[in-house]
């Protein structure tokens, strides 16, 4: 592994990984909408934006992977969703096309299943019950990495993050928390496996209450090393009694269910 493309690095994801990185690739291309001036010695910056496709060639140039955390990454109105996940997914793709096809990952979310139970353990056969906007464009980049992989051959580790920050802080999250470092193992697994393929992959730490059966993607060799568990305590004294009929308690996908569309003037 020499040089990683990682989209979306001005997120609090990208902001969070990218210390980890150097300890997977020597050259690491960070690139966003904004630029980046707090550079590491193995970093370098590219302006790139999602909905700009020459941006994204000219970023990718070089590289042997790419580490897709650019996009919408909330429920918003459907029209900048529909740019950045649906028009800059597309042109993510076209730019790996021009670019020798370096493998993807794409960091899709648990909102694609977000309408399963939390009752039910699913692997990565569940039907798609996608519980936002945003989730239904997660399902369309799904399609379209499994579109390229069986047309071109392209090669993309399909991640169904659940929910990756410093810590779980609430009960759902001991459920679907993924840790900043397994993340970053889960990328090397991804890029170094001799044949990678298209898999979806639920992102989770390993996590006693876990929704998710991972036993279709062992053969990547990924063995997360954090446990939401350690926070359990912690997150039951801070919220004692949580309303099993919450939202957030009810489905995977939380409180996303839950959430009303919101309305695009430039749609309506
Ligand atoms: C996501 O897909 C979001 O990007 C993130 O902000 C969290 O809401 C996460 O899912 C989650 O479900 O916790």
């Amino acid at each position: 592994m020499t040089k990683i493309l990682l989209t979306g690095a001005t997120g609090s994801m990208g902001r969070a990984i990218r210390p980890l990185l150097g300890e997977i690739a020597e050259e690491v291309v960070v690139s966003g909408r904004r630029e980046i001036t707090d550079l590491a010695p193995h970093e370098t910056f590219r302006l790139a934006e999602l909905h700009d496709a020459a941006s994204l060639k000219a970023a990718m140039q070089g590289c042997d992977a790419v580490i897709h955390l650019g996009g919408y990454s909330v429920e918003g109105p459907f029209a900048p969703i529909m740019e950045a996940n649906i028009l800059g997914l597309y042109n993510l793709y076209e730019a790996a096309r021009a670019n020798g096809q370096p493998r993807i990952l794409f960091a899709s979310s648990n909102h694609v299943v977000g309408f399963h139970p939390q009752s039910e353990v699913i692997d990565a056969s569940a039907m798609p019950r996608p519980d936002s906007l945003y989730g239904v464009s997660k399902v369309f980049g799904e399609a379209l990495a499994r579109f390229y992989f069986e047309k071109f051959g392209q090669e993309t580790a399909i991640l169904r993050i659940g929910s990756c920050f410093d810590e779980p802080t609430d009960h759902r999250m001991l459920s679907t928390w993924l840790s900043y470092r397994d993340f970053v193992a889960f990328c090397r697994a991804a890029f170094t496996v001799p044949v990678l393929g298209c898999p979806i992959v639920y992102g989770c730490s390993a996590n006693d209450r876990s929704f998710w059966d991972n036993r279709a993607a062992n053969y990547l060799g990924w063995q997360p090393q954090d446990n939401a568990e350690a926070w359990a305590a912690q997150v039951e004294a801070a919220i004692p009694n949580p309303d099993p009929q919450d939202p957030l308690h009810l489905y995977q996908g939380g409180k996303f269910t839950a959430l009303p569309i919101d309305e695009d003037d430039d749609n309506a």
